[in-house]
């Protein structure tokens, strides 16, 4: 399962959801069609990691959308996940590969155009580029340019996807840069309709 669409890729965070409306709120993304899905748990021992991910698996499958999980390549493993997803002080994207295999999905962060180049000569099937605009989910980043973005998109043969801050109102500046596709948490996550916001993100996406 290597092939993929990253044009609408959701990062989930739980953070202040009950896991009834988490579940729901990632089924009405998928149902507004994000293309591939991360699973992205900061505060949960392995344990419960891995049973959130057996359940959004679960959903994730029943759309035939990849289910990515964040940093643990252990979970990923354990509950068939279609890949992993490595940040900068996550485990070397060539470790990952290896444990992962060559037909599972590996991504990773890439913050300049050397680190985009190492991770593709590392095995990365894409590459996450940012962040764009402040945001507000927790995560550990600086500011990416649009102009570094543009160079990694010219220089790596990957997808490389944008993120960070990014709503369907501020996509413009994406425009003309070579992204295959943007990232978004909260856009759709903090949605009053998570299904809604997916279209039209989707559409917004579709325009660049
Ligand atoms: N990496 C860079 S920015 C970010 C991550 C995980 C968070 C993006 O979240 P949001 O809510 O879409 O700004
Ligand atoms: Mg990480």
């Amino acid at each position: 399962m290597k092939q993929f669409d990253s044009s609408l890729y959701f990062i989930t965070d739980s953070t202040n959801f009950s896991q009834v409306e988490f579940l729901r709120r990632i089924e009405e993304a998928l149902k507004g069609g994000v293309t591939l899905l991360q699973l992205r748990e900061k505060e949960r021992t392995t344990r419960e990691y891995i049973d959130l991910a057996m359940r959004v698996h679960e959903l994730s499958q029943e759309y035939n959308v990849p289910l990515i999980i964040d940093d643990r390549v252990d979970v990923a493993l354990a509950i068939g996940a279609e890949g992993v997803h490595v940040g900068r002080e996550d485990m070397p994207v060539a470790m990952a590969r290896r444990l992962m295999g060559q037909d599972k999905i590996v991504g990773a962060t890439a913050k300049t155009v050397e680190q985009a180049k190492a991770a593709c000569r590392d095995g990365a099937d894409y590459l996450g580029v940012g962040a764009i605009y402040p945001t507000a989910t927790k995560v550990k980043t600086v500011l990416t340019s649009t102009d570094t973005l543009r160079q990694i998109c010219r220089e790596v043969s990957v997808p490389v996807n944008a993120i960070g801050g990014l709503t369907k109102d501020n996509l413009h500046v994406l425009k003309g840069t070579g992204i295959a596709g943007i990232c978004v948490v909260s856009a759709i996550m903090k949605a009053e309709s998570p299904q809604l916001a997916a279209i039209e993100l989707k559409e917004a996406a579709r325009l660049l």
